[in-house]
């Protein structure tokens, strides 16, 4: 089916016609991009956030346009009706780099050797031992040193090369994966493993784009730790009649004797990127088999009518214990890393299963109108169907599935991304957060908590590369105020436990760090390296950056599943759905559309109404 090229050509060409339309809409009376999103000025004597004070606290004497006077920047900013001054970006760039600084050193103070700090009580957090059920924790906390780990390839983003080499030297110095700990495999993955990878690649990178990251003698360490760790995961991938991996393992001792036979489609078909990485830097296939046989038997386990996986399945005999199909919890990562593999691996079977995935999610758990941008109707928006009938099976969305507007990037469904952006965005603008549900009929929220996840951040960041409209810049400029107002705490950034009341708990998760902190500061980061052309580098679910490299397209041992690449490799047209970074889809949006609003102002409003905004 030639579909994709065919919305493909029709993008460019409504990409086009909608620049006119956008002109005609932004001239009109009252419609002006900073009337529609007007900058929360603080209160008459408040000197707004502490990165936009003069230097001592005190706010700057009127009508002097200093560097750091708050009144100025944003007069500056709602004069241009459509961009962003560069000095208030290069200010929000400087908090995020805060943010993130106050974060880790609070952490490195009060918390390192342990997994987490406690923002509140200022206390480091590990596994609960008192209480082995306490998955929410432990499924994390391995007793080693987790935010430390996670938080590695952020220092190299932000070019902080003397904190880089500390960080490693302690990582090599004092973590070891010899413990009494039982996790997830697939946060030990995304987490532990994916963050030492990618700052071994950044460490013997032959061009070290973001300064000196290189380690004195240094010897492959992290390399080691990191085959170390998975070695002690590959136990998951044992005795399982379908090949899909047991979700958790303890470190020393393998998968417990009462282990939970039942697992989710992500947790254990989001392993790829990761394993294939350290299988081609060891030239072993081991990790990458076990991974790519995991995601087969699911792809295998897809209904037949639907083509839509569930979210939780029984390990040994491949039934589907939840039939929930959505693009949240459960299942997200497992299409980012269908198509990610690609990106990285260049295998077509992934490209292709990718494309039947995206497919059957367009067919199934799209609903509204047709079009982002025209027509009539209810605002796209993405719904949990059962899997085998596409039924309804609930009335909400959570905040994991805000990723997907970045992934529609990385395929160059910019128009979708879009719209799906905007409600996310006009929830976080209700509630300063996102709640991790949120019904989008009773227009409330179902589960309160937020834990500075990352995921609008990061989709803010891709369509702003994308795009290149400053809409995303206030995006984040938005998202940036509401952590530091509603979030901050004594030490560091706190979880909040009810989005509404804003009440905290006292938990700071490895994730705000390694992702959040870090999409943020990309974001307001104009030069980074990490968007630059001539360096292409890829986003892993955890935010660590690894680079598209040749090495990881040349596999040095023979195809593991020769039969099915190949009749795979038939089906593909070359026409069909191109994978593209981020940075090569900064045309799709011709430069009229640059500066205005990325939706129509009716579209805009309309979301904000069913969110109950206004
Ligand atoms: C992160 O650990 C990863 O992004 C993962 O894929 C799911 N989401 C959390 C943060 O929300």
């Amino acid at each position: 089916m030639q579909w994709r090229s065919l919305v493909l050509g029709l993008l460019l060409l409504r990409l086009g016609l909608h620049g006119l339309l956008w002109l005609v809409s932004a001239l009109g009376p009252g419609l002006g991009f900073h009337q529609r999103f007007p900058f929360a000025l603080p209160p008459r004597g408040d000197p707004g956030p502490p990165w936009l004070r003069a230097a001592g606290g005190e706010p700057r004497a009127a009508g002097r346009c200093g560097r750091a006077h708050w009144g100025c920047l944003l007069q500056g900013a709602k004069r241009y009706s459509g961009a962003f001054p560069p000095q208030l970006r290069a200010q929000l760039r400087d908090a995020a780099r805060g943010m993130f600084v106050f974060g880790y050193d609070n952490y490195m103070r009060h918390a390192f050797p342990q997994d987490e700090l406690n923002p509140v009580h200022c206390r480091g957090r590990g596994p609960d031992r008192a209480d082995p059920s306490n998955l929410n924790i432990n499924d994390v906390l391995g007793n080693y040193s987790l935010t430390l780990i996670d938080a590695l390839d952020t220092l190299a983003v932000m070019g902080n090369s003397s904190e880089f080499q500390k960080a490693v030297k302690l990582v090599i110095d004092t973590v070891s994966f010899d413990k009494d700990s039982t996790v997830q495999v697939f946060e030990a993955t995304i987490r532990v493993l994916g963050s030492l990878l990618s700052a071994h690649i950044i460490i013997t990178d032959t061009k070290q784009p973001f300064g000196d990251m290189t380690i004195k003698d240094y010897d492959d360490e992290l390399l080691h730790m990191a085959r170390d760790l998975a070695v002690r995961l590959l136990p998951a991938f044992e005795n399982t009649k379908t090949g899909i991996p047991y979700p958790r393992v303890n470190l020393k001792t393998g998968v417990p004797p009462d282990s939970n036979n039942e697992t989710c489609t992500a947790g254990a078909g989001s392993l790829l990127v990761e394993f294939g990485i350290l299988s081609r830097l060891l030239g072993d296939s081991t990790f990458e088999w076990v991974a790519r046989r995991a995601v087969k038997a699911l792809w295998s386990l897809r209904s037949n009518d639907t083509g839509l996986l569930g979210n939780v399945v029984n390990i040994q005999t491949g039934h589907w214990v939840g039939k929930q199909s959505g693009l949240g919890a459960g299942l997200d990562s497992f299409y980012e890393y269908l198509l990610k593999s690609y990106i990285l691996f260049g295998k077509k079977e992934d490209l292709e299963m990718f494309n039947d995935a995206y497919r059957s999610i367009q067919n199934y758990l799209r609903r509204g109108r047709e079009a982002c941008n025209e027509g009539e109707g209810d605002p796209p928006l993405y719904v949990n169907v059962n899997m085998f009938s596409g039924q309804l099976m609930n009335t909400w969305i959570d905040s994991l599935q805000a990723f997907f507007p970045g992934l529609q990037v990385l395929i160059g469904d910019v128009e979708d991304a879009i719209c799906l952006h905007a409600f996310y965005y006009a929830i976080w603008k209700r509630y300063g957060a996102l709640p991790e549900r949120y019904n989008w009929q009773l227009q409330a929220p179902d589960v309160l908590f937020y834990p500075l996840r990352p995921e609008l951040v990061e989709s803010t960041y891709l369509l702003y590369q994308a795009t290149k409209n400053p809409f995303y810049l206030h995006v984040g400029m938005d998202i940036l105020q509401s952590l530091e107002k509603y979030t901050k705490v004594k030490c560091g950034y706190a979880t909040l436990h009810h989005v509404i009341e804003k009440s905290k708990e006292d938990r700071m998760e490895s994730f705000f760090l390694s992702e959040t902190c870090k999409y943020l500061y990309l974001l307001f980061d104009e030069e980074n390296p990490v968007h630059k052309s001539g360096n292409k580098y890829m986003f892993t679910t955890e935010g660590h950056i690894v680079s598209v490299d040749k090495r990881f397209r040349d596999s040095l041992w023979q195809d593991t599943f020769p039969e099915e690449e190949e009749r795979n490799t038939e089906k593909l047209k070359p026409n069909e759905l191109k994978a593209m970074n981020s940075s090569s889809n900064c045309n799709r949006v011709p430069d009229e559309r640059r500066y205005l609003l990325p939706l129509k102002s009716i579209y805009m409003r309309q979301i904000d109404q069913m969110v109950g905004l206004i």
